[in-house]
């Protein structure tokens, strides 16, 4: 049952759950994203079943706060986060990416199992975080927006104009959030584009910056989302270094996990690390 929660016991509770329902639904559909989806796995716990205003029993809340997932191809890990706090149930998952399903294996709009916008075309969702960030604004409504970009995301043009507009319209009541896991579709960015100094250029662009060397460690990102609500003026980014593939021994660091389902053996090799029998 969701109750939020700063427990960190709970959230890793948590975090092991949403790891072993998210292999197995990919494991299920034998296809989709596994390195990126585990790399988030803290951050959106930390987000669902802590930091956000939210109520699964009631989606379509007003003032809900609003989370976006730019790095859309990472959603096995959000479905799994949402069925997990109540959205819909955990059995929903074995339908991932099967025709009919509403979980495909990019998410698309549908407030009834909480996917606030249609996202997967990577490059956009900082913008539509801001739009509702500014709407949110002007209409006087306490509401806070989070938008989790991945490191890839931060090669493209589209990115840096909405961090441009962002910081220009002083959008303090959003928070951005990079998965820096420092892979992207085809190996590590370091080898094909690497986006070094990434903290400084956020700031030269306006924004209030902090980095987490752990990104997968719950009392930082607590601490990190609670300086983000207190900061007034600008918007402001989380750079958390994670690992893609996290959680299990044979797909952490290894660039060929980025897009492809465990197999029968990798996935009784993750479940028996994750403490859970095949
Ligand atoms: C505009 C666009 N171009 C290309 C793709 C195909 N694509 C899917 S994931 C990905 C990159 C994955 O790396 P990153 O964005 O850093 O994500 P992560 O490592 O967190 O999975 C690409 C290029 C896409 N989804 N959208």
């Amino acid at each position: 049952m969701f109750e939020k929660t700063k427990e960190i016991s709970v959230l890793k509770e948590v975090a092991r759950n949403v790891r072993i329902d998210l292999l197995r639904a990919l494991h299920h559909a034998k296809s989709g994203h596994t390195g990126g989806s585990l790399s988030s796995v803290e951050i959106l716990v930390t987000l669902y079943f802590s930091e956000l205003r939210h109520d699964p029993t009631h989606p379509r809340w007003e003032d809900r706060d609003r989370f976006i997932l730019s790095k859309g191809h990472g959603v096995p890990a959000l479905y799994s986060v949402l069925a997990n706090a109540g959205y819909f149930p955990r059995e929903d998952l074995m339908t991932l990416r099967k025709p009919g399903s509403r979980l495909q294996g990019h998410p698309e709009y549908d407030l009834d199992i909480g996917i606030e916008a249609t996202t997967g075309s990577l490059g956009h969702g900082l913008s539509a975080s801001n739009g509702i960030a500014l709407a949110a604004k002007m209409d006087g409504k306490n509401i806070r927006v989070y938008a989790l970009l991945s490191d890839g995301e931060l090669q493209e043009g589209a990115t840096w104009e909405a961090i441009t507009t962002s910081a220009y319209r002083k959008l303090d009541n959003l928070c951005a959030i990079v998965d820096r896991n420092r892979f992207q579709n085809d190996g590590a960015m370091d080898k094909i584009k690497d986006i070094e100094p990434v903290a400084d250029k956020w700031l030269a662009f306006g924004w209030e910056v902090e980095v987490l060397p752990d990104g997968h460690d719950f009392s930082s990102l607590l601490g990190a989302f609670d300086r983000a609500r207190r900061t007034k003026g600008k918007p402001f980014v989380i750079i958390a270094n994670t690992i893609k593939g996290k959680g299990v021994s044979i797909f952490e660091n290894q660039g060929k996990y980025h897009g492809v389902a465990p197999t029968d053996d990798e996935l009784e090799i993750a479940l028996n690390e994750l403490g859970e029998a095949a």
